[in-house]
């Protein structure tokens, strides 16, 4: 018997923005992924994101961009984090630790990731300029570390080589989305990957 797909809703609303997430990490065979959150260049981030991740993923927010980039950006990251975190519920009869390289033409990233629920987050994307499209490039590794606290995970994403800022991000995302598949895919035991025996 197949196990039960990993999903989790999360809706979040606050003054700065009204966020709708749908989240199946167990979609392989049959990807829906719809992103609008106003900023093309995050869209295309999270797209990679849940492309190479496996997922399912239904994301949409409205937020106050005549402000600027930067609640849209990091609110949509705290609630992908979440649901996330919602999804995968007590990590049970996971691999726990995934990392991954990724390339995109001239760059190259690394991802590691531990499903460990301790927050925390080393990012250093090496970006250059301002902006890529109309994301402040500031919020890009910004993105990955609400990331990781609102799921609860360790991870450390390095881009080590590279000179175009949009290959850099992407290649970093698409290694996150590598790691991260390794970490939440099944073992078939029902074990907590823990000395600890909890997580
Ligand atoms: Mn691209």
């Amino acid at each position: 018997m197949e196990p039960t797909p990993r999903t989790a809703e999360v809706v979040r609303k606050t003054n700065e923005t009204d966020i709708k997430l749908s989240l199946n990490l167990d979609s392989k065979f049959d990807q829906q992924i719809d992103i609008s959150t106003g900023i093309g260049f995050l869209d295309h981030m999270y797209h990679a994101l849940a492309k190479h991740g496996g997922w399912s993923l239904t994301l949409h927010c409205n937020g106050d961009l005549h402000i600027d980039d930067h609640h849209t950006a990091e609110d949509t990251a705290i609630a992908l984090g979440m649901a996330f975190k919602k999804a995968l519920g007590t990590p049970k009869g996971i691999k726990r630790f995934g990392s991954a390289f990724c390339p995109l033409d001239e760059a190259l990233s690394r991802a590691v990731v531990d499903i460990s629920g301790r927050p925390f987050a080393d990012i250093n994307l090496d970006l250059k300029r301002e902006m890529v499209g109309t994301l402040s490039t500031e919020m890009i590794p910004h993105v990955l570390s609400s990331f990781a606290f609102g799921a609860g995970i360790t991870l450390h994403v390095d881009v080590l080589k590279g000179n175009n800022d949009h290959h850099k991000a992407e290649s970093a995302f698409k290694a996150l989305a590598v790691a991260i598949r390794q970490a939440v895919e099944l073992t078939g035991t029902n074990d907590v990957p823990s000395t600890k025996g909890v997580l």
